[in-house]
């Protein structure tokens, strides 16, 4: 159902276009996507699908080799399993290489502008709560134009799905570094070297106080399956990093813990419930060295009570946060699986009894033209 209108990179394709800001976007998005979604009925039962029916007739144009594919595959292969429905679907990304992603699933999508997905798809959900709202962006996209409107859609927990395909550089444009590129990256862009600190995109969608936040890599269908299946039945916001390999402008960023053989011991796979333990032979566990910061250590050394078992569910998310800290990059051993999964107040349901509140205050329903000329207004000629 998605069309591609263009390829170019400055942000000038899909539906949303120009630089309005992002509460005239989210107006607009709900206003026009609102209104063709809401004429849709639903059906009763959940629908019976396959890989197929997600597939759009779009051809990826994504390079040979790219782990953009199997993040697609995982996708389109999990919605049928998830009863999800193509006519209340909705993926919304920014630009970049990640961003092209709504083309190719035969759902509704919009490509909109640089770094604004988190703002639209925040006012889409507000306007449709019955919709499943995905969010597509790379470590650009979500992290450097975008970061503002991530965090605060975030803070807001609204019921958005976010997979950021985290690739470490700006593929699109053709490798300068970014925010998660690590210091010292030798870029067109940065020619002696990146100067500044990457971020850790984990720590900050705890500190941005996500309820949901996750890791996952493109190796590994099955894992990635899971967090999108585990982020789509959250309810409120799911932050999902996808470490992803850009072969072209960073090719093999993250494989020295993702590649096969060196999984089991530079993986450490996070399980609520399980004590955090990882090696060829469950050799190494986490554990705490002060109250908020952990190591590993060898568990025959410090005895299995000592180590950590694994609770996603603490409101307190400093553990969480110690975990997200473990690794300084992809080169150490490094936790993927559920970080935190709390429950609180989802925003579009808050804002919706506020509504009807103040509907039931006033006896009125409201009129918005009334509202926008009841104070002064000018005529500019
Ligand atoms: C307002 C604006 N500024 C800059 C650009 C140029 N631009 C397009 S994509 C992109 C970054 C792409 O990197 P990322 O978001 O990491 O996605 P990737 O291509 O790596 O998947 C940039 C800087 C733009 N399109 N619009
Ligand atoms: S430039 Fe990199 S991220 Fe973009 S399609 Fe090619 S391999 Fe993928
Ligand atoms: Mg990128």
């Amino acid at each position: 159902m998605t069309t591609e209108t263009s390829t170019e990179t400055n942000g000038s394709t899909g539906m949303a276009t120009g630089t309005t800001g992002s509460t005239g976007i989210a107006d607009t998005v709900t206003g026009l996507l609102g209104e063709v979604l809401s004429s849709r009925k639903e059906a009763a039962e959940p629908p019976v699908t396959t890989k197929a029916d997600w597939t759009s007739d779009q051809e990826p144009r994504w390079c040979p080799g790219c782990g953009d594919y199997s993040v697609l595959t995982a996708i389109q292969l999990l919605m049928p399993e998830l009863g999800a429905r193509m006519e209340n679907t909705v993926f919304v990304s920014g630009i970049g290489c990640a961003a092209r992603f709504p083309y190719y699933m035969n759902t509704y999508g919009m490509h909109t502008i640089h770094g604004r997905a988190p703002a639209i798809a925040s006012g889409l959900a507000m306007a449709r709560p019955d919709l499943d709202v995905w969010v597509i962006g790379g470590d650009g996209d979500l992290l450097s134009i975008g970061g503002n409107h991530l965090i605060h859609a975030l803070r807001r927990n609204i019921n958005l799905k976010i997979l950021l395909f985290n690739n470490q550089i700006y593929g699109l444009t053709k490798g300068q570094y970014s925010p998660t590129s690590e210091v010292g990256k030798v870029t067109k862009s940065s020619p002696l070297g990146s100067l500044a600190e990457p971020f850790n995109a984990i720590s900050l969608a705890l500190s941005a106080e996500a309820t949901f936040v996750a890791r996952t890599h493109d190796m590994d269908r099955a894992h990635m399956q899971e967090m999108f299946r585990r982020a789509y039945e959250h309810h409120g916001v799911a932050f999902v990093e996808i470490y992803q390999n850009c072969n072209v402008f960073n090719d093999g960023a993250f494989e020295l813990i993702t590649k096969k053989d060196k999984r089991p011991s530079m993986l450490i796979n996070l399980k609520h419930g399980e004590p955090i333990r990882f090696g060829e032979n469950m050799e190494n566990g986490v554990v705490l060295e002060s109250h908020d910061i952990v190591k590993i250590a060898k568990v025959a050394d410090v005895g299995e009570s000592a180590v950590l078992v694994h609770d996603e569910k603490q409101v307190n998310p400093s553990l969480a946060l110690a975990l997200s800290r473990l690794a300084s990059g992809p080169f150490m051993p490094t936790p993927i699986g559920v970080f935190r999964a709390v429950d609180r107040q989802e925003y579009a349901e808050e804002l919706s009894r506020q509504i009807a509140y103040s509907q039931d205050l006033k006896k009125n329903p409201g009129d918005l033209e009334a509202l926008l000329y009841s104070r002064a207004t000018w005529e500019v000629t």
